[in-house]
Parts: structure tokens; C-alpha cells; sequence
């Protein structure tokens, strides 16, 4: 029997009681000791649009609860082989920018400065700026510029907006770059569509080297076709993955603030995801779960489960790096 935390035991307390936590697991004040830090980030200061994705993690807790033990494809079962639990939501300021975005850079060097890895549900696309920051500062990406991979229906690589604002959740990945936090070469971006601002808005991206692989490319090639091109870009070094809800088609997730026709299938989403073992994963984020735009809890749903699937990746990592 292992010493690691364990969710709730669905067979004696029932899954729509007790406190909600993520994947029901304990929550604790500190991420020393774990192997994988599930962290809450509500904050969505960086909305340019429909705001509302400060209430996901609150309601991605609560859906989280449907989640259950292994993985049914993999057979992986993350509690047994890593030690995992809900470290709280980071330090948010709704009302101050800058002030937000480096609380939430603050209180993510906390976390992996212990040598946990974040799995982190936001909040808008803009809090993955300061979690991408402090991984890497932390030892474990050795400040090197990380990949990414990226899920999404939009870029978020545009330069700034109302008058020369430069953060906001459609600049994210544009300052990362520009920070050298980011390796451009190997950055994909995957589900990109819907309207732009104007003809020619991923030409900086595109003159980066980032390889954007768009809705209609993803879906004539297919699943496997993509992610073996995927898989190739980011290689065996530091890979960050950040998964926007948006990148979903908003008929089985609408509660996010840009929504846009025409997108991944959830069980496209999951395949795509179960293909990432292996890769050197440093963090993982899921964001713009926006609750007040929701139907029925079904996109916090997709939030949590696309969640769990990341998880299993990342047990499955730490088991290995334990075995290395
Ligand atoms: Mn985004």
C-alpha cells in the first residue's frame, strides 16, 4: 500500500459529498513532498472580451469529482505512482494587472521551486505568462527556453491592444518569446481558426518559427499524422503544454469567453493528449474554462477530464524519471 495521498474513497463517501477538491484529493498548504501540485489560478485580468474564467477552478473542483482512479486506456493509475494533491489557488489581484500577474508568478515559484510539477487550471490564457516564467527560473528547466505545446482555436501571440496594453490573454506567447522563455522553433500551436483582427496577424509568430498547424490542416491529416509532427518539433528537451478550452468546439464546451466553430472533437482532444508520453513535460495548464457561460458544468467537465488525462501523462513521467 502506498503512502502517496489518495482521492476520497468513492465507495464510502459518495462523489457529490465531502469538500471539493481537485480530483477529491486532500488539500494541503505546501507543495513539499509532492510529485505533481494540482494548483488553482482564478484570474481572468487579461480578458479582452467576455469575462469569467476566475470562476474555473472553483467549478473544474467541483466537476474534477466525476473523475475516478486509473486510466482506462493507458491502465495507468496516477495515485499509486506519484504523490499528488490540491496545493489552493495562487494569490490573485482582480483588480490591478501587473500586480495579478506577478502574484501568480510569486506564488508559482513557490510551488516549483520544491520540485513539484504544476498542473494548473485557470483563469485566462494571460496566467500562463507567469507560470511559464517561474518554471522557468526553476532549476528542473535550467533557464533554458522551453517548447510548448499548445492547444488552442487562437494564437494568443497578437503584440498588445487598446493602446499599447502588451498583457493580455490574446499576447501571452508573444512576450514569452520575446522574454526568452519560449523557444519559438519549437512551439506548435494546434486548432488555431475563427476570424482575425487582420490578414496577416500570425506573421510574427510564423517569422518566429512557430509552427502553426490550423483547424482545417489538423482536420485533413488526422490525429496521428499531427502528433507524430508534434512529438518531432518539441523533441526530448523541456516541453511545457498548455491546453485552452477553447481549442474545443463550443458545442461540447461553451463556457469559455471566445468561442469559435468549427474545433477539436473532445475524444480529438483526448487522443491527441494520450500521445504525449515521452515527451519531457515541465508543467501543464488548462485554461478558460469560463463557468458563467456554461451549460450544465459540461465544459468545467472537459476542464477536469482533459485535466486527468494530463495527470496520467504526468504520473506516468515521474514513475519513469524515478526508474532513470
Ligand atoms: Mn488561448
Amino acid at each position: 500500500m502506498t503512502s502517496y495521498h489518495q482521492p476520497v474513497n468513492a465507495a464510502a463517501v459518495p462523489r457529490f459529498a465531502g469538500r471539493s477538491t481537485f480530483m477529491r484529493l486532500p488539500a494541503v498548504d505546501s507543495a513539499e513532498g509532492l510529485d505533481i501540485a494540482l494548483v488553482g489560478i482564478p484570474w481572468d485580468g487579461g480578458t479582452t472580451n467576455r469575462a469569467g474564467a476566475r470562476h474555473g477552478p472553483r467549478e473544474v473542483r467541483n466537476q474534477s469529482s466525476l473523475m475516478r482512479s486509473a486510466h482506462h486506456v493507458s491502465g495507468i493509475a496516477p495515485y499509486q505512482i506519484a504523490n499528488i494533491a490540491d496545493v489552493g489557488d495562487l494569490p490573485v489581484n482582480p483588480i490591478d494587472l501587473l500586480d495579478g500577474i506577478s502574484r501568480i508568478e510569486e506564488g508559482m515559484s513557490r510551488i516549483v521551486a520544491t520540485g513539484a510539477l504544476p498542473l494548473s487550471i485557470g483563469g485566462d490564457h494571460l496566467t500562463t505568462l507567469p507560470v511559464l516564467r517561474a518554471v522557468n527560473k526553476s532549476g528542473r528547466a535550467g533557464v533554458r527556453p522551453l517548447g510548448m505545446i499548445h492547444f488552442d482555436a487562437h494564437s494568443d501571440t497578437n503584440d498588445s491592444y487598446f493602446g499599447g496594453n502588451r498583457y493580455t490573454h490574446g499576447t501571452p506567447f508573444r512576450r514569452a518569446i520575446e522574454e526568452g522563455i519560449l523557444d519559438p522553433a519549437r512551439i506548435v500551436q494546434i486548432g488555431i481558426r475563427g476570424s482575425v483582427y487582420e490578414t496577416g496577424e500570425h506573421d510574427w509568430a510564423k517569422a518566429q518559427g512557430v509552427r502553426i498547424i490550423y483547424m482545417e490542416e489538423f482536420a485533413r491529416r488526422g490525429v496521428d499524422d499531427v502528433m507524430a509532427e508534434v512529438l518531432d518539433i518539441v523533441g526530448k528537451q523541456e516541453t511545457y503544454v498548455t491546453f485552452d478550452v477553447d481549442s474545443i468546439d463550443p458545442s461540447m464546451a461553451p463556457g469559455t469567453g471566445t468561442p469559435e466553430i468549427g474545433g477539436l472533437t473532445t475524444r480529438e482532444a483526448q487522443q491527441m493528449l494520450r500521445q504525449l508520453h515521452g515527451v519531457n513535460i515541465v508543467g501543464a495548464d488548462v485554461v478558460e474554462v469560463a463557468p458563467p457561460f456554461d451549460i450544465g458544468g459540461m465544459t468545467a467537465l472537459v476542464g477536469a477530464t482533459v485535466m486527468f488525462e494530463l495527470l496520467c501523462i504526468l504520473a506516468d513521467q515521474v514513475r519513469r524519471n524515478r526508474a532513470a
